[in-house]
Formats: structure tokens, sequence, C-alpha cells
């Protein structure tokens, strides 16, 4: 069946879904991932009655915008050109991934010249204090502007016979929501917020935090932490909408208490699961990344402190660097603790445990590079030998007189065993591995941590660190993979968060079959004990943090890495595949439906 484009015809009452976010074609954080990997979703049910608001920055849109020319006349069009018209910058287009949906892009820097008039007009309007504000406000204030002139564009257009819903993401496309309800603009609104200002602030500094949720004056803690504006346009967002939403249980209550509002309903992430669900081609590829891993480690490593790959398992974390928030500081205490506890258990593996985020860095150790290089070079001259060996092993055969094996050893030249020798020379130190692998800024929580607690890579360590101050891509002269292939050639990922309201990489584990660590704080954490009673037969492991204070919680995730570190190599291999298993639960496919949900019942409202 044809759908009907009520942007493109004059057919009858359809509905239209707007989608706008901060991070519609400039990634930032995980509401990139959200808005992205959910489009082949929207664009199958929704197809053309379906786009994206975002900002135009032009470095990120030359690798995933295709600008489309021609402008007809349904309202879409005449919308962009009355907004042209009235000297703004709007960029339409396709955006180029899956799904490749229709986008509108916003140049702020055409409204730039009326942010003041704009300041003062959220001030006078809706009592929202913008002086003196980070320019990332100002730069939001700009893009809801252009986001309301062109939704009451859009909406006062007479010939326009649709239902119009527009999906508001966070607070940076959401100062015009509070405009857009005094104005009576005809649409029907839904707000997702993916965190709340005031909770990311607050539990990174207020010890129980979760405790405590009830006694804060939300106006008081937004001026002591200088987010007085951020707090307000977010509060009067959950407020002006017609549906209000947030994306687990663990931030409603935050709503509740920071927003006053409780969150009409819960939208859970998902992934677009086809796009990283190999079937049982997913072992193989484990094995595969896995290897390049051992490269890298072989490097790192192995010029001081040789150990056994074959029994060596790969740990790692990776996000944002948010401290305690990610739990970076509860998974290093863990890992002190599972170093301690293998060597008393005289556990014969070794663990390396990655940290990946990004922190300021001058460059990548040169000692660290220069340690893989020169590996890489014994590795160039073995192969020169094994191939010196192989023809002459071939000509002594093939003139063989007798069926003796000859003396392999005689096969190699004195250069090439020289040159070994020495390479290997050169290589071989005393020294420690280095617990970072880059020239970091400033020294951290994590280089503190390993100090105090000495997990600084000693020669009889069980558990051996790696902080690696930047976020993994394909370029990366260490690793040569990137991310997702990252993730798969691992054998843990370890998420105990204390903040989350979600949290994208357990479930990024999952989808490459993965086991994984998450927290009972973390939205997807508290989603996974919700909707699996056996959560943990499936390779999800969940951290109590809800009423465990730091170290009783520290203790059981050392315990839940030490099980995991005495399975079998068989039991692993079972593991995996279980937890492949259920990540079609998470494919937008199925997680859709709560979307659908809210943006009905906006219209609903809207009547
Ligand atoms: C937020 O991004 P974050 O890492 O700053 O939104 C994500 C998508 O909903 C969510 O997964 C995460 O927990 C939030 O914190």
């Amino acid at each position: 069946m044809e759908i009907q484009n009520p942007l493109t015809s004059s057919a009858n009452k359809q509905k239209v879904l707007i989608e706008i976010a901060w991070e519609t074609c400039n990634q930032v954080g995980g509401i990139y991932t959200v808005i992205r990997t959910k489009v082949p979703s929207m664009v199958e049910k929704w197809g053309n009655n379906y786009f994206l608001l975002g900002p135009y920055f032009p470095q990120t849109a030359s690798a995933e915008f295709e600008p489309i020319h021609d402008l007809d006349d349904s309202i879409l069009g005449k919308t962009i050109q009355k907004m042209r018209s009235m000297g703004l910058g709007v960029h339409y287009g396709y955006w180029l991934v899956t799904g490749k949906p229709r986008i509108v892009l916003f140049d702020l820097a055409t409204v730039t010249p009326k942010l003041n008039q704009i300041k003062a007009s959220l001030w006078e309007k809706h009592q929202v204090s913008t002086l003196h504000v980070e320019d990332i406000v100002n730069q939001t204030i700009l893009f809801g502007e252009m986001i309301r002139i062109f939704l009451t564009e859009l909406a006062s257009d007479q010939a326009s016979k649709s239902d119009i819903v527009a999906h508001i993401h966070e607070w940076m496309s959401a100062t015009c929501l509070p405009d857009l309800k005094k104005d009576g603009v005809k649409i029907a609104t839904v707000f997702t917020t993916h965190a709340t200002m005031l909770g990311r602030y607050l539990a990174g500094n207020v010890p129980d935090f979760y405790d405590k949720l009830h006694t804060f004056n939300w106006l008081d803690e937004a001026r002591h932490y200088g987010i007085e504006a951020q707090a307000t346009i977010e509060r009067l967002a959950a407020n002006m909408c017609h549906v209000m939403t947030t994306v687990s249980d663990v931030t409603a209550r935050e709503c509740e208490f920071l927003l006053g509002k409780v969150p009409d309903l819960i939208l859970p992430n998902g992934l677009n699961i086809t796009r990283f669900s190999a079937m049982h081609e997913h072992q193989n590829l484990h094995t595969l990344f896995k290897d390049r891993i051992n490269e890298f480690v072989m490097g790192h490593f192995f010029q001081s402190q040789p150990f056994d790959l074959g029994k060596t398992l790969y740990f790692f974390t990776s996000g944002r660097y948010e401290f305690s928030n990610k739990g970076y500081d509860i998974t290093l205490e863990a890992l002190a603790r599972l170093n301690w506890k293998m060597k008393q258990a005289k556990i014969d593996k070794t663990v390396v445990m990655f940290f990946i985020t990004k922190q300021p860095y001058h460059s990548i150790d040169p000692e660290v590079l220069q340690s893989r290089a020169v590996m890489d070079e014994i590795h160039e001259t073995c192969n020169a030998i094994e191939k010196q060996i192989g023809e002459k092993l071939f000509n002594a055969s093939a003139s063989a007189t007798d069926l003796q094996m000859p003396d392999l050893n005689g096969f190699i030249d004195e250069y090439w065993r020289l040159r070994l020798r020495r390479t290997i020379q050169t290589w071989k130190t005393n020294k420690r591995p280095k617990v970072v692998t880059h020239l970091l800024k400033n020294e951290d929580g994590i280089t503190d941590y390993t100090k105090k607690a000495n997990l600084l890579n000693n020669p009889d360590d069980k558990v051996k660190i790696v902080y690696h101050p930047d976020f993994i891509v394909s370029t990366n002269p260490l690793f040569g993979l990137d991310y997702g292939q990252f993730v798969r050639g691992c054998n843990l990922g370890v998420f105990p968060s204390y903040y989350e309201p979600w949290g994208y990489t357990p479930l990024e584990c999952i989808a490459r079959g993965v086991p994984t660590i998450t927290s009972d704080l973390s939205g997807f954490g508290d989603y996974m004990m919700q909707i699996m009673r056996d959560y943990e037969q499936w390779g999800v492991m969940v951290v109590n943090r809800k009423t465990q204070d730091f170290h009783k919680a520290a203790e059981q995730l050392s315990e839940m890495m030490l099980k995991f570190v005495k399975q079998s190599l068989r039991e692993r291999i079972t593991q995996r595949n279980r937890v492949e298993s259920i990540s079609d639960t998470f494919d937008w496919s199925n997680l859709r439906a709560y979307y659908d949900t809210a943006q009905d019942l906006a219209l609903k409202r809207r009547k």
C-alpha cells in the first residue's frame, strides 16, 4: 500500500512525526545513538511522514548530510522557503545513516544577531535567567528559536491537514516549548529527557544522592552549580509538553524531585541489532579481534612481563570521564581485590583491564609506540627467517637422498640470527609496563586510584591495567580496531555505574555477544531486572548499588569478576552464545512501541 505523504500531497489527514535533537547529525554522546539507531525503525513505520531537525555544523554535515536542492510546494517545502525568505539558514536533505531519513538543519549563525532579544523574551515571558551562561546554552537558545519558528510556520499552514507530533529530546532542543504552548501552536509535543542536569551534578558531588533526592531545592542547587538556565529550561519543558518521558525508572524518580514532574511514560533505549548481529559468526569474530588485542598486549607487556595469552582475559570499561558516576572508582577497588584474590588462590590466569574514556592528553606516550614498533620489527624478522627456512627446507627436501629430517638451525643466516638477537635485546627491559598509554595533561581519578591501590602492572600482578584516555577509532595506531571490533575481542564489559540514566555500553556488549556487568542504579540494569528474572543466566550481572555501600558493592563486583575468571573456555563460549541470543530483545523493532504510545498519547492530549 502506498503511504500518502501529507508533506507532499493534499491527501486526507495523516500523522507526521518530527524528531528534534541537538545530536541529529551531530554526535556528542548517547542521544546520537538513540536517534541514529532508531531511524530505520521509524522510517519503516512513518515512511515519508517522518523527518528530523538538528543544528547545522559544516564539519559533521560534510560527512553525514546530502542536500536536497529542489523544494516542492508541500508544507515542508513551503516552510523551509518561508524561513529562508526571512534570511534564516535552513539546510534540507538526507541524513546519510541507515534508513536515510530527511533532515532539516538550522544554521545558528543566522539568528545570532537576535540572541539578546531572544534571551530577553525568555526572561520576560518565562523567567528563564540566561545571563552569563556558557556558550552551549546560547547555542541551544538559538537552536530553540529556529525550531520555534519552523514549527509555528509548519502548523500555521492552512493547507496542512496533518496531525503533527514534535518529539523533542533533552533540554538542548527544548527552549521552544514554553513559547509553543503559550502561543497555542497546533502541534502535539513529547519531551524526553535522557538525564537531568541537576542529577548529573548532584550524583557526582553529594554522597547518598538517591536517599537525599526528596530534600534538594532545585533552584538553590542549580544556582550553586551554575546551571540555573539549563535546569529551568528542563523544568519548563517537562511541565509544558503534552507528554513527558524519560529513559528509565531510575531517572523517573529524579524527574519527580528535580523537575517537579512524574514522567508520563518510560521509553527504554534500543539498538538497531541487525547491524551488529552476526549469528554463529560472532564466535569467529571474537577470536579474530581478540588476536588483534593480543598483538597490542604483547607489544605493551611482553617487553618486561610475558604471560600466557591463552590464559588471559580482557575486561574493559568505557564511557565519558565521570569518575564516580560511571563507576570507575568502584571498578578499580574491585580490581585491586580481584588481584589479591587471584594471587591468594594461585589462579594461573591474567586479567588485562582496559579503561577507555576521554581525557586531555598531549600525545600517545612515545615509549608505548616505540615498544610496539620494535615488537613489530621482531615479528617481521621472524617472518623473514620463516621464509628463508621454508625455501631452504624445500630445496633440501627436494634434493634429499635419504629420509632424514635436515637440521633447521643450519638454514638461518648469521645475519638474521644476529638481527633477531639484537632486536630482542633492544626491546627487553626491566621497566614496568605503563598504566597509561598516553601522556596525560593532568593526573586524574584513575591514575590516583591505581597508585593508591598499587595496581601498577607489577610483575606478580594477576590484574594488569591499561588506561587509554581516548575513544577507540579504527585509525588508532595501538589497536587498529574500531570500537565495535574492540568490544567483540574482549571477554567482559564492566559498567557498575552510580549515575546512569540508561547506559548503552552494556547493551553494546550484549549486541556483540559479550557478557557484561552493570548496576541496579543504571537504567539498563534496572530494566534488565524488571524484564528478565534469570538475567545472570544470560550473561548480565547486576551489582547492587542501591542498598549496598561502596565497599560492599566493590566486594560483590570483585566476586562477580572472580567467578568469571574461574570459568572454563567452554563455559565462556556457551555464555557468549546465550548473551547473543537475547540481543533481539533490545532491537528497536521491539522497543519502538514505547515511542508509538507516547506519540499517540500526545496527539490525544493536544485535541
Ligand atoms: C545520556 O547520555 P549520557 O552518557 O550523558 O543519554 C543516553 C541515551 O539515552 C543514556 O544512555 C545515558 O545514560 C545518559 O547519560
